[in-house]
């Protein structure tokens, strides 16, 4: 068994690795195959010392709904299973990770934790407080980022451009085939089968924010990148900014919850031989994606204005007075009520469908900067819709992209013109040019 790199590795606390099982706390990266932090909580445990995987489910998450927590559990379920059959138990605890890691820790006499990697701030907290309980030694392991996001660069990058070249120049390197996680033998720990029924009940949830069509779990989101590179991949660099041709992946709600590792979708991408297209999208897939880790990473307040660009907060600050055409509340943005039919046809999709089209959500996003009475409620209401209705919701790229629109995170100033500043602007004449506007209207409209 081969040690993983040891580059995806950062201890959060000082305490050295003692006897007793092994832990892996599992929460970013929900999956079997290709999970780095589980493949090194198997290396430790190696052939002497018992493993468990362990699961905190909260009862209620900031901003999730019934469609977020049902796409979870289902995937954890299958998680369940896949791990019976290496010989590994899965342990769902229900309750806040402050207090039942450090609590199934003394239970189980452990000898080290292991978890994932997470930039946003609940997990850094939970993190930080139950690094400092526990005795033994705590692990985080990168098993998102394909270039670990602490190790790329120990700071904030400026744009994707200054970015770039720091992934690139290390690419080589990490974009590697993922090892087999290798069968546990010997007695496992006493830990009974979930009832996932009680896991249901537990949880305190809007239920009004339903389950979409998309099928969660490790092999449906194998599925799918196993059909976007034999189908779309070959027409992604030519139609992916046409909301109506089915040209992307759609894989980033398996991305959110780890169902399916980055690394897999670009190792399998890098190896298809579909040349520009193949780069177009490891451009979005690891570049753009990274780089919303590195932002998240070096910017605590990475979903509120103090985190924008100053040149964008200096202009939208010159354009507090301007007058603006329509301004709507949060609730008229929600039912999808503004004036306009291409606007409401986008909301429609996110509110139906659990996800948006990429080119659609830049352009829903400006107009509600353009309609909102300020940029600080447009950012509110941008990702209070997107964490309350996309799959993929909670995500460190789903708050740079509400950055990127209303506040030019990682883009460059433009001409100025009322409300926006220098910030980029978008109109529904450019989304005319790019693609069949009406198409959509009827496809997502009323
Ligand atoms: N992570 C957990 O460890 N426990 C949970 O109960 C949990 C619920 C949850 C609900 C919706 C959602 O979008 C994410 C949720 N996550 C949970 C976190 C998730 O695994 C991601 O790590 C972060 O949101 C992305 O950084």
């Amino acid at each position: 068994m081969k040690h993983i790199d040891s580059r995806r590795i950062y201890a959060l606390n000082r305490a050295g690795d003692t006897v007793g099982p092994v832990v892996y706390w599992m929460s970013r990266e929900q999956r079997v195959r290709d999970n780095w932090g589980l493949l090194h909580a198997r290396f430790a445990a190696g052939e002497s010392r018992q493993l468990a995987v362990v699961f905190c489910l909260m009862k209620s998450y900031p901003g999730a709904a019934l469609r977020h927590y049902d796409f979870m559990l289902r995937g954890l379920e299958e998680v369940e299973s896949s791990l019976a059959e290496l010989g590994i138990p899965f342990l769902l605890r229900t309750g806040n990770p402050e207090s039942e890691i450090p609590a199934l820790a003394g239970e189980i006499g452990a000898g080290l934790i292991v978890t994932d990697f997470d930039p946003l701030r609940i997990k850094r907290q939970w993190q930080g407080r139950i690094a400092k309980q526990l005795e033994i030694s705590l692990l985080e392991v990168d098993g998102h980022n394909v270039v670990p996001a602490r190790f790329v660069s120990d700071k904030r990058e400026y744009a994707a451009r200054t970015f770039r070249p720091k992934v690139q120049k290390l690419l080589p390197e990490f974009l590697t085939d993922f090892p087999d996680l290798l069968p546990m033998r010997g007695e496992s720990l006493p830990i009974a089968r979930t009832d996932w029924g009680a896991a249901r009940d537990y949880i305190d949830v809007d239920r009004g924010v339903g389950p979409v069509s998309l099928v969660p779990g490790e092999s449906a989101a194998r599925n799918r990148l196993e059909g976007f590179i034999s189908k779309q991949l070959s027409y992604y660099a030519e139609q992916r900014n046409d909301p109506n041709a089915d040209a992307v992946s759609g894989l980033s709600p398996y991305f959110h919850f780890g169902q399916l590792a980055p690394q897999r979708a670009a190792f399998e991408v890098a190896h298809s031989g579909v040349g520009m297209n193949q780069e177009a999208y490891l451009e979005e897939l690891v570049v753009r994606r990274e780089l919303s880790d590195n932002f998240c990473l070096h910017s605590p307040a990475y979903d509120s204005l103090e985190a924008a660009p100053e040149w964008a907060l200096k202009t939208l600050g010159e354009c507090t007075g301007d007058s603006r055409s329509y301004v709507y509340s949060q609730d008229e943005f929600e039912r999808a009520a503004t004036h306009s039919a291409l606007w409401n046809a986008a909301q429609n999709q996110l509110l139906r469908s659990g996800s948006m089209h990429g080119y659609m959500r830049m352009y829903w996003a400006k107009k509600v900067l353009e309609w909102s009475a300020s940029p600080e409620a447009a950012l509110d209401t941008v990702n209070m819709l997107n964490d309350r209705y996309a799959l993929d919701g909670r995500d460190p790229n789903g708050y740079v992209g509400a950055l990127w629109s209303i506040a030019g995170l990682h883009d460059r100033p433009w001409k100025k013109r009322p409300v926006f500043g220098s910030v980029r602007y978008m109109n529904e004449k450019g989304c005319r040019r790019k693609f069949d506007v009406d198409r959509y209207i009827e496809r997502w409209g009323a």
